[in-house]
Protein backbone atom coordinates (compact mmCIF):
# COMPACT_ATOMS: atom_id res chain seq x y z
CA UNK A 1 0.00 0.00 0.00
CA UNK A 2 0.93 3.49 -0.65
CA UNK A 3 1.51 5.81 2.19
CA UNK A 4 0.15 8.99 2.89
CA UNK A 5 0.94 11.66 5.37
CA UNK A 6 -0.64 15.22 6.57
CA UNK A 7 -1.38 17.25 8.79
CA UNK A 8 -2.83 20.28 10.35
CA UNK A 9 -1.99 22.99 13.09
CA UNK A 10 -3.86 23.21 16.09
CA UNK A 11 -4.14 27.62 15.72
CA UNK A 12 -7.63 27.87 15.87
CA UNK A 13 -11.02 26.67 14.61
CA UNK A 14 -10.46 25.09 11.26
CA UNK A 15 -12.37 26.61 8.25
CA UNK A 16 -13.86 25.46 5.17
CA UNK A 17 -9.92 25.95 3.15
CA UNK A 18 -8.46 23.18 5.53
CA UNK A 19 -11.01 20.91 5.00
CA UNK A 20 -11.68 21.25 1.16
CA UNK A 21 -8.18 21.71 0.65
CA UNK A 22 -6.63 18.87 3.10
CA UNK A 23 -9.11 16.77 5.31
CA UNK A 24 -11.38 15.89 2.40
CA UNK A 25 -8.57 14.89 0.00
CA UNK A 26 -7.14 12.59 3.43
CA UNK A 27 -11.04 11.07 3.96
CA UNK A 28 -10.87 9.68 0.21
CA UNK A 29 -9.09 6.24 -0.31
CA UNK A 30 -8.21 5.72 3.33
CA UNK A 31 -9.08 2.19 2.53
CA UNK A 32 -6.23 2.26 -0.13
CA UNK A 33 -3.24 4.19 1.32
CA UNK A 34 -1.71 3.73 5.06
CA UNK A 35 -2.73 6.46 5.91
CA UNK A 36 -0.96 9.16 9.09
CA UNK A 37 -2.65 12.23 10.16
CA UNK A 38 -0.48 14.43 12.44
CA UNK A 39 -1.79 17.28 14.57
CA UNK A 40 1.13 19.68 14.16
CA UNK A 41 1.36 21.40 17.44
CA UNK A 42 4.74 21.96 17.79
CA UNK A 43 4.29 24.44 14.27
CA UNK A 44 1.76 25.61 16.42
CA UNK A 45 3.87 27.81 18.80
CA UNK A 46 6.05 29.14 15.90
CA UNK A 47 3.86 32.24 16.09
CA UNK A 48 2.74 33.61 19.68
CA UNK A 49 0.08 31.28 21.18
CA UNK A 50 -1.74 31.27 24.45
CA UNK A 51 -1.20 27.49 26.43
CA UNK A 52 -4.79 27.50 27.21
CA UNK A 53 -6.00 27.56 23.53
CA UNK A 54 -3.15 25.49 21.93
CA UNK A 55 -4.53 22.57 24.41
CA UNK A 56 -8.21 23.04 23.72
CA UNK A 57 -7.46 23.22 20.02
CA UNK A 58 -5.19 20.23 19.57
CA UNK A 59 -7.90 17.78 20.93
CA UNK A 60 -10.77 19.71 18.88
CA UNK A 61 -8.69 19.60 15.89
CA UNK A 62 -8.55 15.63 16.31
CA UNK A 63 -11.90 15.58 16.68
CA UNK A 64 -13.07 17.50 13.71
CA UNK A 65 -10.39 15.23 11.45
CA UNK A 66 -12.68 12.14 12.81
CA UNK A 67 -16.08 14.00 12.38
CA UNK A 68 -14.77 15.07 8.86
CA UNK A 69 -14.54 11.07 8.51
CA UNK A 70 -10.89 10.07 9.32
CA UNK A 71 -11.29 6.75 10.34
CA UNK A 72 -9.30 5.48 13.09
CA UNK A 73 -9.15 2.08 12.01
CA UNK A 74 -8.46 2.96 8.84
CA UNK A 75 -5.91 5.53 9.76
CA UNK A 76 -3.11 6.77 12.74
CA UNK A 77 -4.28 9.64 13.96
CA UNK A 78 -1.59 11.53 16.48
CA UNK A 79 0.27 14.07 17.85
CA UNK A 80 3.41 15.87 16.44
CA UNK A 81 4.74 16.83 20.31
CA UNK A 82 3.94 13.24 21.36
CA UNK A 83 6.45 11.43 18.90
CA UNK A 84 9.82 12.99 19.99
CA UNK A 85 11.23 12.37 16.73
CA UNK A 86 9.92 14.85 15.05
CA UNK A 87 11.87 17.80 17.26
CA UNK A 88 15.29 15.47 17.03
CA UNK A 89 15.14 14.71 13.30
CA UNK A 90 14.46 18.42 12.90
CA UNK A 91 17.93 19.40 14.42
CA UNK A 92 20.00 16.60 12.68
CA UNK A 93 18.34 18.21 9.37
CA UNK A 94 19.02 21.57 10.44
CA UNK A 95 22.57 20.71 9.93
CA UNK A 96 22.38 19.72 6.55
CA UNK A 97 19.79 22.46 5.00
CA UNK A 98 21.48 25.43 3.58
CA UNK A 99 20.08 28.63 5.17
CA UNK A 100 19.16 30.26 1.48
CA UNK A 101 16.64 27.57 1.03
CA UNK A 102 14.58 28.93 4.03
CA UNK A 103 15.08 32.04 3.14
CA UNK A 104 13.51 31.66 -0.01
CA UNK A 105 9.88 30.35 1.40
CA UNK A 106 7.08 32.59 1.12
CA UNK A 107 5.32 31.59 4.31
CA UNK A 108 7.71 32.93 6.18
CA UNK A 109 8.32 36.02 4.31
CA UNK A 110 4.42 36.53 4.84
CA UNK A 111 4.36 35.92 8.51
CA UNK A 112 7.73 37.12 9.07
CA UNK A 113 6.23 40.62 8.14
CA UNK A 114 3.33 40.56 10.18
CA UNK A 115 5.85 39.83 13.32
CA UNK A 116 7.92 42.67 12.93
CA UNK A 117 10.79 42.10 15.38
CA UNK A 118 9.12 39.03 17.41
CA UNK A 119 9.17 36.59 14.43
CA UNK A 120 10.96 33.87 16.05
CA UNK A 121 13.86 31.21 15.20
CA UNK A 122 11.13 28.54 15.21
CA UNK A 123 8.97 30.22 12.56
CA UNK A 124 11.77 30.58 10.31
CA UNK A 125 12.68 26.89 10.75
CA UNK A 126 9.08 26.12 10.54
CA UNK A 127 9.72 24.09 7.09
CA UNK A 128 12.54 22.31 7.93
CA UNK A 129 10.71 20.79 11.41
CA UNK A 130 7.54 20.41 8.37
CA UNK A 131 9.99 18.17 6.46
CA UNK A 132 11.14 16.14 9.32
CA UNK A 133 7.34 15.37 9.90
CA UNK A 134 7.49 14.11 6.36
CA UNK A 135 10.29 12.26 5.95
CA UNK A 136 10.38 10.07 9.58
CA UNK A 137 7.07 8.25 7.73
CA UNK A 138 8.33 7.61 4.20
CA UNK A 139 4.95 8.56 2.87
CA UNK A 140 4.51 8.45 -0.91
CA UNK A 141 2.38 10.63 -1.24
CA UNK A 142 1.18 14.37 1.09
CA UNK A 143 -2.14 15.76 0.39
CA UNK A 144 -1.71 19.64 1.21
CA UNK A 145 -3.63 22.91 -0.22
CA UNK A 146 -1.67 24.96 -2.32
CA UNK A 147 -0.22 26.92 -0.13
CA UNK A 148 1.96 24.18 1.39
CA UNK A 149 3.24 23.21 -2.21
CA UNK A 150 6.85 25.03 -1.82
CA UNK A 151 7.46 23.72 1.38
CA UNK A 152 6.57 19.89 0.20
CA UNK A 153 8.75 20.62 -2.30
CA UNK A 154 11.44 22.09 0.12
CA UNK A 155 11.19 18.66 1.95
CA UNK A 156 12.29 16.56 -0.58
CA UNK A 157 15.49 18.93 -1.62
CA UNK A 158 16.07 18.16 1.94
CA UNK A 159 15.71 14.46 1.61
CA UNK A 160 17.66 14.35 -1.34
CA UNK A 161 20.65 16.52 -0.22
CA UNK A 162 20.50 14.50 2.71
CA UNK A 163 20.68 11.34 0.42
CA UNK A 164 23.53 12.65 -1.71
CA UNK A 165 25.76 13.49 1.93
CA UNK A 166 24.88 10.60 3.80
CA UNK A 167 22.93 7.51 2.31
CA UNK A 168 24.43 7.61 -1.27
CA UNK A 169 25.19 3.79 -1.26
CA UNK A 170 22.32 2.55 0.65
CA UNK A 171 19.31 0.67 -1.28
CA UNK A 172 16.57 1.52 -0.22
CA UNK A 173 18.26 5.55 0.41
CA UNK A 174 17.51 6.92 4.16
CA UNK A 175 14.25 9.26 2.70
CA UNK A 176 11.81 8.60 0.73
CA UNK A 177 10.93 11.87 -1.75
CA UNK A 178 6.79 12.30 -1.24
CA UNK A 179 5.21 13.58 -3.71
CA UNK A 180 2.35 16.49 -3.00
CA UNK A 181 -1.11 15.75 -3.99
CA UNK A 182 -3.16 18.23 -5.06
CA UNK A 183 -6.81 18.59 -5.56
CA UNK A 184 -7.70 20.71 -8.99
CA UNK A 185 -10.42 22.16 -7.11
CA UNK A 186 -10.40 23.20 -3.81
CA UNK A 187 -6.32 23.83 -3.76
CA UNK A 188 -7.14 27.54 -2.66
CA UNK A 189 -10.40 28.63 -1.11
CA UNK A 190 -10.17 32.00 -0.87
CA UNK A 191 -11.65 34.68 1.85
CA UNK A 192 -14.61 35.78 1.78
CA UNK A 193 -13.95 39.49 2.14
CA UNK A 194 -11.19 39.33 -0.55
CA UNK A 195 -11.07 36.62 -3.35
CA UNK A 196 -7.35 37.69 -4.10
CA UNK A 197 -6.60 36.46 -0.16
CA UNK A 198 -6.45 32.96 0.72
CA UNK A 199 -9.04 31.84 3.60
CA UNK A 200 -7.09 31.89 6.65
CA UNK A 201 -7.27 30.89 10.63
CA UNK A 202 -5.08 34.09 11.52
CA UNK A 203 -6.78 36.39 9.62
CA UNK A 204 -8.15 38.82 12.25
CA UNK A 205 -12.18 38.85 10.73
CA UNK A 206 -13.97 35.96 11.32
CA UNK A 207 -16.39 36.64 8.52
CA UNK A 208 -13.39 36.21 6.11
CA UNK A 209 -13.88 31.93 7.01
CA UNK A 210 -16.65 29.33 7.20
CA UNK A 211 -15.34 27.66 10.48
CA UNK A 212 -15.75 23.57 10.73
CA UNK A 213 -17.53 24.75 14.17
CA UNK A 214 -20.37 27.41 12.57
CA UNK A 215 -23.42 26.45 13.33
CA UNK A 216 -26.30 27.42 10.96
CA UNK A 217 -26.69 30.65 11.46
CA UNK A 218 -23.28 32.04 11.64
CA UNK A 219 -23.22 29.98 8.43
CA UNK A 220 -26.11 32.09 7.26
CA UNK A 221 -24.98 35.49 8.23
CA UNK A 222 -21.32 35.06 6.68
CA UNK A 223 -22.32 34.21 3.37
CA UNK A 224 -25.00 36.90 3.35
CA UNK A 225 -22.47 39.62 4.56
CA UNK A 226 -19.60 37.96 1.94
CA UNK A 227 -17.84 40.04 -0.47
CA UNK A 228 -19.47 39.99 -3.58
CA UNK A 229 -19.38 42.45 -7.34
CA UNK A 230 -21.92 44.17 -9.43
CA UNK A 231 -21.72 42.31 -13.27
CA UNK A 232 -23.86 40.50 -14.41
CA UNK A 233 -24.94 36.63 -14.16
CA UNK A 234 -22.43 34.09 -12.27
CA UNK A 235 -19.23 32.36 -13.80
CA UNK A 236 -16.30 31.00 -13.20
CA UNK A 237 -12.25 32.11 -14.03
CA UNK A 238 -12.57 35.59 -14.81
CA UNK A 239 -9.84 37.34 -13.54
CA UNK A 240 -12.01 40.70 -12.15
CA UNK A 241 -14.41 38.22 -10.41
CA UNK A 242 -11.94 36.30 -7.84
CA UNK A 243 -15.06 36.77 -4.97
CA UNK A 244 -17.56 35.30 -7.54
CA UNK A 245 -14.78 32.36 -9.38
CA UNK A 246 -13.95 31.62 -5.23
CA UNK A 247 -18.51 31.02 -3.89
CA UNK A 248 -19.18 28.85 -7.24
CA UNK A 249 -15.77 26.69 -6.61
CA UNK A 250 -17.46 26.44 -3.25
CA UNK A 251 -20.65 25.68 -4.12
CA UNK A 252 -19.73 23.14 -6.65
CA UNK A 253 -16.95 21.29 -3.77
CA UNK A 254 -19.70 21.08 -1.37
CA UNK A 255 -22.75 19.74 -3.90
CA UNK A 256 -20.32 17.43 -5.49
CA UNK A 257 -21.37 18.76 -8.98
CA UNK A 258 -19.46 19.59 -12.08
CA UNK A 259 -18.55 22.92 -12.88
CA UNK A 260 -20.85 22.72 -16.23
CA UNK A 261 -23.78 21.61 -14.12
CA UNK A 262 -22.76 24.49 -12.26
CA UNK A 263 -22.07 27.12 -15.00
CA UNK A 264 -25.98 25.32 -16.11
CA UNK A 265 -27.61 26.22 -12.66
CA UNK A 266 -26.29 29.32 -11.76
CA UNK A 267 -25.14 31.48 -14.88
CA UNK A 268 -28.14 33.45 -14.93
CA UNK A 269 -28.67 33.73 -11.35
CA UNK A 270 -27.90 37.47 -9.09
CA UNK A 271 -26.44 36.89 -5.64
CA UNK A 272 -29.98 37.58 -4.62
CA UNK A 273 -30.79 33.83 -5.79
CA UNK A 274 -27.30 32.27 -5.16
CA UNK A 275 -26.41 33.28 -1.90
CA UNK A 276 -29.16 31.22 -0.20
CA UNK A 277 -28.57 28.23 -1.98
CA UNK A 278 -24.81 28.25 -1.29
CA UNK A 279 -25.79 28.81 2.24
CA UNK A 280 -28.02 25.86 2.17
CA UNK A 281 -25.41 23.87 0.52
CA UNK A 282 -22.65 24.33 2.89
CA UNK A 283 -25.37 23.85 5.63
CA UNK A 284 -26.70 20.31 4.46
CA UNK A 285 -22.58 19.39 4.19
CA UNK A 286 -21.44 20.68 7.49
CA UNK A 287 -24.15 20.09 9.73
CA UNK A 288 -22.95 16.03 10.11
CA UNK A 289 -19.53 17.08 10.78
CA UNK A 290 -20.28 19.78 13.37
CA UNK A 291 -23.25 17.36 14.91
CA UNK A 292 -20.45 14.71 14.68
CA UNK A 293 -17.70 17.14 16.40
CA UNK A 294 -20.08 17.87 19.13
CA UNK A 295 -20.29 14.29 20.14
CA UNK A 296 -16.91 13.47 20.01
CA UNK A 297 -15.97 16.53 22.46
CA UNK A 298 -18.22 14.87 25.23
CA UNK A 299 -16.26 11.84 24.98
CA UNK A 300 -12.72 12.70 25.63
CA UNK A 301 -12.02 9.17 26.64
CA UNK A 302 -12.32 8.21 22.77
CA UNK A 303 -10.41 10.53 21.56
CA UNK A 304 -7.46 9.93 24.22
CA UNK A 305 -7.41 6.30 23.34
CA UNK A 306 -7.37 6.96 19.41
CA UNK A 307 -4.46 9.07 19.79
CA UNK A 308 -2.81 6.46 22.09
CA UNK A 309 -3.47 3.79 19.34
CA UNK A 310 -1.46 6.52 16.77
CA UNK A 311 0.90 7.53 18.88
CA UNK A 312 2.34 3.93 19.42
CA UNK A 313 2.29 3.27 15.41
CA UNK A 314 3.61 6.65 14.31
CA UNK A 315 6.27 6.65 16.83
CA UNK A 316 7.66 2.71 16.22
CA UNK A 317 7.88 4.19 12.49
CA UNK A 318 9.37 7.45 13.49
CA UNK A 319 11.77 6.02 15.74
CA UNK A 320 13.12 3.56 13.11
CA UNK A 321 14.01 6.45 10.63
CA UNK A 322 15.79 8.48 13.13
CA UNK A 323 17.87 5.70 14.07
CA UNK A 324 18.91 5.14 10.50
CA UNK A 325 19.84 8.55 9.86
CA UNK A 326 21.83 8.49 13.34
CA UNK A 327 23.57 5.73 11.87
CA UNK A 328 23.95 7.44 8.45
CA UNK A 329 25.41 10.66 10.62
CA UNK A 330 27.50 8.45 12.42
CA UNK A 331 26.53 8.96 16.11
CA UNK A 332 26.88 6.40 18.19
CA UNK A 333 23.27 4.64 19.51
CA UNK A 334 23.20 3.79 23.19
CA UNK A 335 23.55 0.32 23.85
N1 LIG B 1 -7.47 28.58 2.06
C1 LIG B 1 -7.07 27.33 1.89
N2 LIG B 1 -7.46 26.63 0.80
C2 LIG B 1 -7.07 25.33 0.61
N3 LIG B 1 -6.28 24.67 1.49
C3 LIG B 1 -5.87 25.33 2.58
N4 LIG B 1 -5.11 24.98 3.64
C4 LIG B 1 -5.00 26.02 4.49
N5 LIG B 1 -5.68 27.08 4.03
C5 LIG B 1 -6.23 26.69 2.85
C6 LIG B 1 -4.53 23.65 3.80
O1 LIG B 1 -4.92 23.16 5.07
C7 LIG B 1 -3.89 22.33 5.57
C8 LIG B 1 -3.57 22.73 6.97
O2 LIG B 1 -3.09 24.06 7.03
P1 LIG B 1 -2.32 24.55 8.33
O3 LIG B 1 -3.25 24.76 9.42
O4 LIG B 1 -1.23 23.62 8.63
O5 LIG B 1 -1.61 25.87 7.94
P2 LIG B 1 -1.93 27.02 6.96
O6 LIG B 1 -1.75 26.54 5.58
O7 LIG B 1 -1.08 28.14 7.33
O8 LIG B 1 -3.47 27.29 7.23
P3 LIG B 1 -4.20 28.55 7.74
O9 LIG B 1 -5.57 28.14 8.01
O10 LIG B 1 -4.03 29.67 6.81
O11 LIG B 1 -3.52 28.86 9.12
P4 LIG B 1 -2.74 30.13 9.60
O12 LIG B 1 -3.67 31.25 9.39
O13 LIG B 1 -2.50 29.80 11.02
O14 LIG B 1 -1.51 30.23 8.77
C9 LIG B 1 -2.70 22.47 4.63
O15 LIG B 1 -2.66 21.35 3.77
C10 LIG B 1 -3.02 23.71 3.85
O16 LIG B 1 -2.46 23.68 2.56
Amino acid sequence: KKRVLSGVQPTGALHLGNYLGAIRQWTRNQDQYDNFFVVVDLHAITVPHDRKVLADCTLQTVALYIACGIDPAKSQIFIQSHVKAHAELTWLLNCSTPVGWLHRMIQYKEKAIKQGENVSVGLFDYPVLMAADVLLYQPDLVPVGEDQRQHIELARDIARRYNDMYSKKKRPRTFREPKTLMQTTGARVMSLEDGTNKMSKSAENDHSRINLTDDEATIKRKIKKCKTDSFEGLGFDNPERPECNNLLSIYQLVTNKTKEEVIEECQEMRWGTFKPLLTDALVDHMSPIRARYNELLEDKAYLRSVLKAGYERASEEAEQTLQNVKKDMGFILPS
